[in-house]
């Protein structure tokens, strides 16, 4: 007679698990907690994942907001994108799009900014190269990162979240000039070259 799964199986079934089974069921589980911890720990103590602001914002929203940071803090443009030199400390907003890294930003050496990121059509990467610094921007999101610029120099942005034919054309730069003294303010953009 087969057996259903109406019948119950005859007799003693199953085997008890083997030794070596059990060794690597409790490598396993002790993994499993080993990174669950590391989720918390990494997050507090890491310094991996950003604690900064979350919001959700109108992708027009943002877009108006970007138009207004740009007006207020514009100091030039390189290729005919605005070169933007916000205070020391102040909120600076980027928006990706279909293929743009808007605006280009020129921030000072050693201070903190709140740097916002948005999208308003769909999702792309920010990546900073040279840095290992990878964050999704999504529209309809607004996270403000706390970024603090470490070091002078000019800096890519590659989006690193594929977003059409213009994907590999969507760089953005990062301009940062050594800590200028407070009162002394004619900025000289150090635009080199363009890519
Ligand atoms: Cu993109």
């Amino acid at each position: 007679m087969h057996t259903t799964g109406m019948t119950g199986p005859r007799g003693v079934w199953w085997k008890p698990a083997h030794a070596s089974e059990k060794v690597w069921f409790t490598i396993a589980f002790v993994w499993c907690m080993i990174l669950f911890a590391m989720m918390p720990l990494w997050h507090l103590r890491g310094g991996q994942n950003p604690s900064g602001i979350r919001a959700k914002v109108d992708p027009d929203a943002y877009r108006a907001r970007v138009s207004q940071f740009i007006q207020d803090y514009q100091i030039g443009t390189d290729n005919n994108l605005p070169v933007v030199a916000p205070p020391p400390g102040s909120d600076v907003y980027l928006q990706g799009q279909m293929w743009a890294w808007i605006p280009v930003l020129q921030l000072e050496e050693g201070v903190e900014y709140t740097l916002h990121l948005s999208s308003v059509d769909m999702n792309h990467g920010f990546n900073l190269y040279p840095f290992n610094i990878n964050f999704q921007v999504v529209p309809g999101y607004d996270y403000g990162l706390r970024v603090t610029p470490t070091e002078a120099g000019d800096f890519r942005i590659v989006c690193n979240e594929f977003c059409g034919v213009g994907h590999h054309l969507m760089v953005g730069k990062i301009v940062v000039v050594p800590r200028r003294s407070a009162g002394a303010s004619s900025p000289a953009p150090a635009l080199g070259g363009g890519q």
